[in-house]
């Protein structure tokens, strides 16, 4: 199977949704560690609960961004990651570790990429008064949001929706499309091509 490092910021949901998907014997991959850069949150305790190593990396006990992430790319080896997929993880990753692991850096975002990169996409949904939202797995590149797209799942936007409706229906959407993308990565059924465009096996 597919040695699969999982990095998480905070309540772990969609780390939730791909441990299940790991759970099915047809899987092609298996979670091997978790890495937080906030210590104590939940995700921390799901992947405790599950039986996965967990590692804190606290970016603010680093002096620089490189070696913040020199050390996440450390923990990543130690445990022989082969696939990294960012599940809420919050923090941009510098060109040097986005350029080693090119084609094995997944993440999830809440729009339908390229409309609404960066934070608050949901409240840029609404106030644009789109009425189809949803989210995005993507390889990731250096630039944030802009990397080959894996699989999208498109929700309604309803006029009585707020901030808080729409991302609960965008972030249930994600625990169907990151496991998706996840299994088509690890299995080999989609990889990421020289030119920075996905190639599908035939
Ligand atoms: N890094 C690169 N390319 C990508 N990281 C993520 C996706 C992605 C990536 O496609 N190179 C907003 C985080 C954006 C932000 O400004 N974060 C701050 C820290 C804020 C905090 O700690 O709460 C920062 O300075 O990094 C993952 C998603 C990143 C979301």
């Amino acid at each position: 199977k597919t040695r699969v490092g999982v990095l998480i910021s905070g309540t772990g949901t969609n780390l939730q949704a791909l441990i299940e998907q790991t759970r099915r014997p047809s899987s092609s991959a298996q979670i091997v560690v978790v890495i937080s850069n906030r210590p104590g949150v939940q995700g921390l305790k799901r992947a405790a609960l599950a039986g996965i190593q967990t590692r804190v990396v606290d970016h603010k006990l680093f002096g620089s961004r490189a070696e913040f992430d020199g050390t996440i790319d450390r923990v990543l080896e130690e445990f022989g990651v082969e696939l990294v997929c960012l599940a809420g993880f919050m923090r941009i990753l510098t060109g040097t570790l986005v350029k080693k692991w090119t084609g094995k850096l997944l993440n999830v975002h809440p729009s339908l990429l390229p409309s609404f990169k960066g934070v608050n996409a949901q409240k840029q949904a609404l106030e644009a008064g789109v009425r189809v939202a949803g989210c995005t797995v993507h390889f990731v590149a250096e630039e944030v949001d802009a990397g080959a797209i894996i699989v999208q799942e498109a929700v309604p936007v309803l006029p009585t929706d707020t901030e808080e409706t729409l991302s609960e229906r965008i972030r249930e959407a994600e625990h169907r499309a990151f496991p998706a993308a996840m299994e088509l990565v690890s299995s080999g059924s989609v990889k990421l091509g020289g030119d920075g465009h996905i190639i599908w096996r035939s």
